[in-house]
């Protein structure tokens, strides 16, 4: 079954190694979001892409669900040593990837193609698509008024800020990058990932083409909700969705996906939460999501997988 997810980071990647349990990598298309992309001493990092692609290769650090397992701090503590902030940790090997990134972008390579050869050479088997080549940066405005950059906000600050509104910095004149679109159309599934919807699908949807692409192949669309019992099982969803407007629990995803996904799959934990699914339009499906360990994101996908849409 050729199957398309949207991705964020690290809930993404878990799921999608358990997608992977069960269908062909050559079958899998990831459009991930390039939102958080930076540019630290010097170099370009987009770490939902490599995120994904980490995982999906065997070389994540499972521990942090980000980098690469075993990774040294060389480079770092020289930066340091030369008086330069080292807030963002990045191991040698990592650095590898973004200098490879760096060069190929100034060589005038898209981030499209770079993923691609970033892919194939981990031996990762997935098609990973970033949302764009063009350049969309998720920028937060705190309720004291300070802007901060994604990673700021997310690293720098623990995600600890008060956030007033939230951006998507150039997404209006971004282009879907190529396969995109047609990997929405062409897809027997497609499966929105347990990513946090405002800062790591929503900068995905905000590249005009994409929510349009999902609208039209809605009957396929399969949302899984990040937030169980009220909170995100990681990272700051809960404390953001407000900010768009969105209640922090199941139906609030739901609500902002509406348009998009026929069929919502929720947490069994929030059965409690069927009946608002439903008046929004939506199927619910109560699933075990907690992905504590491989086997249950693995036994997710394989339902999600199994899901009769048309029934
Ligand atoms: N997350 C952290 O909490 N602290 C870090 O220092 C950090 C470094 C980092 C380096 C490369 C990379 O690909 C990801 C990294 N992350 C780090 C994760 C990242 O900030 C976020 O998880 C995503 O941007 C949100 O999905």
């Amino acid at each position: 079954m050729a199957v398309t997810a949207l991705a964020g980071g690290v809930g993404a990647a878990k799921f999608l190694r358990g997608l992977l349990a069960t269908v062909s990598a050559a079958e899998v298309t990831v459009i991930g979001n390039t939102g958080d992309d930076a540019v630290f001493h010097g170099l370009h990092v987009s770490p939902d892409l490599d995120i994904v692609t980490y995982t999906l290769g065997g070389i994540v650090d499972a521990t942090k669900g980000w980098g690469v397992a075993g990774d040294t701090r060389n480079a770092l503590d020289q930066l340091g040593r030369l008086g330069i902030d080292t807030w963002f940790w990045l191991g040698d090997k990592d650095f590898g990837t973004h200098i490879a990134r760096t060069m190929w972008l100034a060589e005038g390579v898209a981030l499209s193609a770079i993923a691609e050869r970033i892919r194939v050479a981990l031996g990762v088997g997935a098609r990973i698509l970033p949302m764009s080549d063009d350049q969309v940066r998720t920028r937060f405005v705190t309720t004291a008024g300070t802007e901060l950059e994604f990673q700021d906000y997310f690293v720098r600050h623990h995600h600890a800020e008060e956030i007033a509104s939230v951006s998507f910095e150039g997404a209006a004149a971004a282009r879907p990058a190529p396969g995109v679109v047609e990997a929405i159309e062409q897809a027997e599934r497609v499966i929105i990932c347990p990513s946090n919807p405002v800062v790591s699908i929503g900068p995905i949807l905000a590249v005009p083409g994409i929510r349009e692409a999902l609208r039209s192949a809605r009957h396929k669309v399969v949302a899984v909700s990040p937030i169980v019992e009220g909170a995100a099982l990681r990272g700051p969803a809960a404390r953001l969705l407000p900010v768009v407007g969105a209640e922090a629990s199941a139906s609030g995803v739901a609500g902002l996906y509406a348009d998009i996904c026929a069929t919502f799959v929720v947490d069994r934990r929030d059965a409690g939460e069927v009946a608002r699914i439903e008046a929004l339009g939506l199927r619910p499906v109560l699933l075990e999501t907690v992905m504590e360990t491989p086997d249950v994101a693995a036994a997710l996908a394989k339902e999600i997988l199994a899901l009769d849409l048309d029934g």
